[in-house]
């Protein structure tokens, strides 16, 4: 398959500056008549080609005459005369067999669009591309019974009956939009109505459609859109510019959501909620999701991207906006916390890995593998180091005179950061760097300091590490916020300040300290790299307690853990002293606030632990960490049940204490169950079966699940029974098995994989299964390699349906370079066995042969 290069880039041929889209939708056969301006863009003499994917033309008229045409690798190739002309096209597409989920397909009954990035090209002939921006007027029929309501992008515009019991409606977009904007939807849907008046005075009426069931289930989504709608006045000066805002949640979803124009379409797992049904998390994740798509009106829609290659000029920033959000919701430091564990969790491998691209890649064969980690959470962190270089109200200058230039266009990351640069008078141009180059810097801290003296030496030195295709990297722009505290008193011995590393190296140094410095560095992590400080167990257990940057605390501990299990991976002997000492403390602070507690005594994952050694042991990373979990259970017990009582609550409340609270239950009960503790199933069964949530209900269940009680059995069966015809929560039940820490977790997976209930057509249902355990280390690196053959298994069936989903869940397999030669000729294998599979999909041969590499 072809290669795509950004270097490659040209403007469009011919521009479209409106289109009319007739869509008689019918499940089995709809037809799409698109009516198109065509504008010459230019002085050139080349045919007009429209990007077409599995269409067929039935008709093809130039200004109302049949056309000089033909197909070229399923585009269609128009010979034009003038400068502007009317292209009438017409095809029949079936939704209903329409497994990608990608252009107009089926879900649970209701008719759906999903563009982004090139699916417009399954709908009709048409520039699939982000730099063809075009007014869309569409007028929609469908059987009145089954499809009652009928959305579209912009406004309503007018509606109808027909006799043959169809009905129609159209609907008008004044903002030009590339097509990965363009949305509609038909089904029987009911709406959760409201309005939000702007801060003009506009009112604007918001709906979220979903089935009449699942009303009830809406509040929190329509809450959490109002919110983000004031919050994007309030904090970015954006307003939203039309006077209907919809949001329509459907099942099969290939991932989070879609912020076409005024129509947002939403994974229903990102839309549905109660106490009943969804955990704190999940309440969490809708709020940030729906702030993330509205967000997109201004980042995405109003300000597009020029061509994909820039595609995190849009993703980055809105990731950056909604972290912003979420932030001003609840706890900031708890959520820079989990953002942080996110990005090394998905971002950090990534970045290691053979799939390392820049956040402006260069080159790729299928866009929908680039909507990755790096182009929007290590995207956003580069747009924070920005922000954070620039100070507050320079950013958003630099924000508000972006938005104001290229309103209406199609921008690039180069527009974005020259506008920074303008309004913050910031010479940017080797903070550029960031862009382009791939990996993550490393910066090793020493701080030298003469025992009496009152001078302290910090050198610093960063290395970006070699990347595929990058071999040599230049010094990286690093702002690294750092305070010194005083090893004996546990006080401030400086203000924080802000150092810029743009060197390879540089030494900074600290006068008049009253006693012996201990360094907390890269605080709110401030850039997005690895440190290597070389601090003693005693001086991270000091920061842990005394450090007066809650996330700096967390770091310290979370630092402190990770070179305990090091040293004990490495050595067979463990040390857990420290460890105990400062989770203690935490644990008896009571001045801190619960949800920060939980936080800062979870142990790191095995996998992240796994990403500091040379090589991966899983068994002996296993050992290490349950060793260390048991004895923090074991030497805290009283700790942690105290916790656990002084957490219950009497009825479910949604505020950030009450999930503090329940968060820390849940980690508390874990420790208890993992000091063996003969009451611990008993307690945790009894959480389950009181819980008037699901956070404490899979709070317990999790606990359940790793173990080997009878409550385990019996918790699986209950939860599955009641809640057997809700498929999110069926996701739980599939994923919290997945990730147990069982010794048969790899043959529980794969019976369940025949189970009933699991099927590889609903991309929920896939990740919650497949993507679970390959994330699960211990269980899909079992030595025999039967979990790669497993994840290969189901690579190859998902890739015949839907090759984008299929593709996102490769990765893990490409990590064969981080373990023993073994494992990786294992793992190698199986990604050869893809490889020769016949009629492979270009997402899974782009993903498998580069992981090979
Ligand atoms: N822009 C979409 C993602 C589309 C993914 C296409 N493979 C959702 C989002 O980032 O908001
Ligand atoms: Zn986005």
């Amino acid at each position: 398959p072809p290669i795509i290069r950004r270097a490659d880039y040209q403007v469009p041929d011919w521009l479209v500056p409106t289109i009319t889209l007739d869509v008689d939708l019918d499940p089995a056969a709809t037809r799409v008549r698109a009516t198109l301006e065509v504008a010459r863009n230019g002085t050139h003499a080349r045919a007009l080609v429209l990007d077409g994917d599995g269409l067929e033309p039935l008709a093809v008229r130039v200004d109302g005459a049949n056309a000089d045409w033909h197909l070229q690798d399923g585009d269609l190739v128009v010979q034009l005369s003038g400068d502007t002309h009317l292209v009438e096209t017409e095809v029949v597409i079936a939704p209903e067999r329409n497994t990608q989920l990608m252009g107009l397909y089926a879900s649970s009954g209701l008719l759906c669009t999903q563009c982004e990035a090139q699916g417009f090209r399954r709908i009709t002939f048409f520039p699939d591309r982000p730099d063809v921006l075009s007014r869309y007027h569409v007028r929609m029929a469908a059987d009145a019974e089954r499809f009652p309501v009928l959305l579209a992008n912009g406004d309503p515009v007018a509606a109808g009956l027909l006799d043959d019991g169809r009905h129609w409606a159209e609907w008008n977009d004044p903002f030009p939009k590339p097509c990965y904007l363009f949305a509609l939807v038909a089904g029987d849907l009911q709406a959760n109505r409201d309005t939000f008046v702007t801060r003009s005075g506009r009112e604007v009426e918001l709906g979220i459609w979903v089935r009449a069931a699942d009303l009830a289930k809406t509040d929190h989504a329509l809450h959490a859109l109002k919110t983000s709608m004031k919050w994007d006045e309030d904090v970015y000066g954006r307003e939203y510019d039309l006077d209907v805002f919809n949001i329509v949640a459907v099942d099969d979803f290939n991932f989070g959501a879609m912020e076409n124009k005024g129509l947002n379409i939403f994974n229903s797992r990102y839309i549905l909620a109660d106490p009943d049904t969804a955990t704190d998390y999940d309440y969490d994740g809708i709020a940030a999701v729906v702030a993330h798509e509205y967000f997109h009106n201004w980042s995405g829609n109003r300000v597009t991207c020029r061509d994909w290659f820039q595609l995190s000029l849009k993703e980055g920033f809105t990731v950056f906006r909604d972290q912003g959000f979420s932030a001003d919701q609840g706890s900031a430091a708890v959520k820079r916390i989990e953002d942080v564990r996110g990005l090394r969790a998905a971002q950090f491998p990534e970045d290691a890995g053979p799939l390392a691209h820049p956040v402006r890649p260069d080159e790729y064969i299928e866009i929908s593998n680039f909507y990755t980690a790096t182009i929007y959470n290590k995207g956003a962190e580069v747009i924070r180091m920005m922000a954070t270089l620039l100070g507050p109200q320079r950013f958003r200058a630099g924000s508000d005179l972006y938005f104001q230039r290229f309103d209406g266009t199609a921008a690039t990351v180069e527009d974005f950061v020259s506008c920074m640069e303008e309004a913050g008078d910031i010479d940017l141009a080797q903070f550029r760097r960031w862009y382009t180059q791939a990996g993550t810097p490393r910066v090793t801290a020493q701080l030298r300091h003469e025992p009496g003296s009152a001078r302290a030496q910090l050198s610093l030195a960063q290395a970006v590490p070699p990347t595929p295709g990058q071999p040599h990297k230049e010094p990286m722009v690093l702002p690294l916020r750092l305070k010194l505290f005083g090893g004996e008193t546990g006080r401030a011995l400086t203000e924080e300040q802000l150092v810029t590393l743009t060197d390879p190296a540089a030494e900074v140094t600290f006068d008049g300290l009253a006693e012996r410095p201990v360094l907390s560095i890269n605080r709110g992590f401030s850039a997005p790299v690895i440190i290597d400080a070389a601090r003693t167990p005693a001086d991270l257990a000091f920061l842990s307690a005394h450090d007066d940057d809650p996330f700096a605390r967390y770091e310290a501990m979370q630092q402190l853990m990770l070179d305990t299990l090091v040293l004990s991976v490495a050595t067979g002997r463990a040390d857990h002293r420290a460890v105990v000492e400062a989770v203690g403390n935490t644990l008896r602070d009571a001045a801190l606030d619960h949800a920060f507690v939980a936080e800062a005594v979870l142990l790191p994952s095995e996998s992240f632990i796994g990403d500091q050694l040379a090589q991966v042991d899983p068994d002996a990373i296993f050992r290490a960490r349950e060793a260390l979990r048991a004895e923090l259970g074991t030497a805290l017990e009283r700790e942690w049940r105290a916790a656990y009582d002084a957490t219950e609550a009497n009825r479910f409340e949604y505020s950030p204490a009450a999930k503090g609270d329940r968060r820390l239950r849940s980690v508390a009960l874990g420790y208890i169950a993992a000091s063996g503790a003969n009451d611990a199933a008993a307690l945790a069964f009894r959480q389950f079966e009181r819980a008037d949530n699901m956070t404490d209900r899979q709070g317990a269940l999790v606990t359940l699940a790793g173990g080997t009680s009878d409550e385990r059995v019996a918790a699986l069966d209950i939860f599955y029974n009641r809640y057997s015809d809700n498929p999110l929560v069926l996701d739980k039940w599939f994923q919290v098995q997945a990730l147990s820490q069982r010794d048969d977790t790899a043959d529980t997976v794969a019976e369940l994989a025949r189970h009933r209930d699991f099927t590889l057509a609903n991309p929920n249902r896939a990740r919650a299964l497949v993507g679970a355990f390959s994330v699960n280390q211990r269980a899909f690196h079992e030595r025999s390699g039967r979990g790669y053959r497993f994840l290969a298994d189901q690579l190859l069936a998902l890739d015949k349906l839907n090759p984008q989903t299929a593709a996102k869940l490769l990765p893990p397999l490409g990590r064969w370079k981080r373990f023993d030669p073994a494992r990786a000729a294992l793992m190698r294998a199986e990604l050869e066995r893809l490889l020769a599979v016949p009629g492979l999909s270009k997402d899974m041969f782009e993903q498998a042969s580069k992981s090979l590499d």
